[in-house]
């Protein structure tokens, strides 16, 4: 379409969804300022730098072999940029302590902020914050999957200190940038058949974690966030890590709750739970995934549980108590390509929460008009609010449409098809 064709239908747009009483112009200023946090590791299968022909272990798995995977932090990083102007509004990085630079081999219980000067200094010019995680997984001492649980002192007592060395690695990135980086604490561990002793593991677990969060960090730099998770695999049996276990521990600790949207009975849904664990923590991390029979970390959809996710949010006037993360990891497709339909998935479905007349349909429930409220919800699905997205992506420089795919296409015959 015609730059003065998107004008022309936003307008349109724009006029109908102001006789709902939503003002196009300022939703879209709002969306600017929702932060969403693109994972790094969909940009090399979560293989790191530090060892990076090591094999993936800790129950997670990427599948494909698509060309052009990223093999250096450059590339990584210029990847990252590709993506990332193919996507409009505020972003952040996430990273993990695997993607560290250092010219000699630094064992993850060593691991030093100035390993990763190079992002924070990407990060400063290109004004996003980081996040961060400790990589309790693809290492000697967690091939049991067992870490921050582990019965051998001295292995827990390894996993430990990379969970504190990784806070002081957070911080340092909080203190650099300006915006508090969230750390969230994921482990594999678990048992592939049934266990004897369920208790001790996780009362080991509660201990580790204790001992991790024990030195106070200002909020102001640092966030610290644990995320629970059914099963992996080869721990079918039993994750020490349960949503139970994490519930309790980040609401008696007060630190942040990471839900995953595959980390949980296949029944169950993260929208869902997010208006329940808000009366008891005090912020909330996201991992927006797509489970497909298991926690297969499939790229983003819009599809209903992703709109769900976003309409909860916005309707629950969360956004400043929950950080929007992504995970998942497909290497079967262009993984820019991954990494643009996932992210600009999830501003759409927030561009989406937000143009619906929130006050209007409470009311309607609240006056138990229920016919109106379903009424309502189903005809707001057919507005334009893909015009608004058009626009928006115009209006901010970025791709409208699929063009984007043009750019994705020329880069993989310019950069990524020159890749060892
Ligand atoms: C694993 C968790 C975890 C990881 C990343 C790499 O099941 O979802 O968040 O995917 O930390
Ligand atoms: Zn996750």
């Amino acid at each position: 379409m015609k730059p003065k064709h998107i004008e022309t239908v936003y307008g349109i747009a724009k006029e109908q969804f102001a006789e709902h009483g939503i003002d196009t112009d300022a939703v879209m200023s709002k969306l600017d300022t929702i932060a969403v946090s693109m994972h790094c590791w969909q940009g090399d299968d979560v293989a790191g730098f530090e060892a990076p022909d090591g094999p993936l272990t800790g129950g997670i798995q990427v599948t494909g072999n698509y060309p052009g995977k990223a093999n250096t932090p450059q590339e990584l990083r210029q990847d990252i940029d590709k993506a990332m102007s193919l996507i409009p509004g505020d972003l952040r990085l996430n990273l993990h302590a695997i993607y560290l630079e250092a010219d000699q081999p630094v064992d993850r219980n060593e691991i030093k902020p100035e390993h990763f000067s190079n992002w924070v200094e990407w990060a400063k010019a290109k004004n996003v914050g980081l996040d961060f995680n400790p990589s309790c997984f693809s290492h000697p001492l967690s091939a049991d999957n067992l870490t921050l649980s582990h019965h051998n002192d001295e292995i827990r007592q390894f996993w430990i200190e990379h969970c504190q060395a990784s806070r002081k690695v957070s911080e340092s990135f909080g203190q650099a940038l300006g915006t508090p980086s969230v750390m969230n604490i994921w482990i594999p561990d678990g048992y592939k058949d049934l266990p004897v002793d369920r208790f001790s593991p996780r009362e080991r677990l509660m201990n580790s974690l204790d001992e991790i969060i024990k030195e106070p960090i200002s909020r102001d730099h640092h966030l610290d966030a644990v995320e629970s998770k059914l099963f992996g695999i080869g721990t079918e049996a039993y994750t020490v890590g349960s949503n139970e276990f994490y519930m309790g521990y980040a609401t008696t600790r007060d630190i942040l709750l990471c839900m995953d949207a595959g980390h949980y009975h296949p029944t169950e849904v993260v929208s869902e739970k997010i208006s329940a664990v808000m009366n008891y923590v005090r912020e909330v991390l996201l991992h927006v995934s797509r489970p497909i029979r298991w926690d297969s970390d499939h790229v983003v959809l819009l599809d209903d549980e992703t709109q769900a996710i976003a309409n909860e949010i916005i309707r629950g006037n969360f956004l400043n108590r929950v950080h929007i993360g992504l995970d998942f990891f497909d290497a079967s497709i262009n993984r820019i390509a991954a990494w643009t339909i996932g992210t600009r998935n999830m501003k759409k479905a927030l561009l989406k929460a937000l143009l619906e007349p929130v006050d209007r349909l409470k009311q309607a429930e609240l006056d138990s008009d229920f016919t109106s409220r379903l009424a309502l919800l189903e005809e707001q699905k057919s507005l334009p609010w893909n015009a608004v997205w058009d626009y928006y992506c115009m209006s901010r420089d970025v791709p409208v449409g699929e063009q984007w795919l043009q750019e994705v296409k020329q880069y993989e015959r310019e950069v990524l098809s020159n890749r060892a």
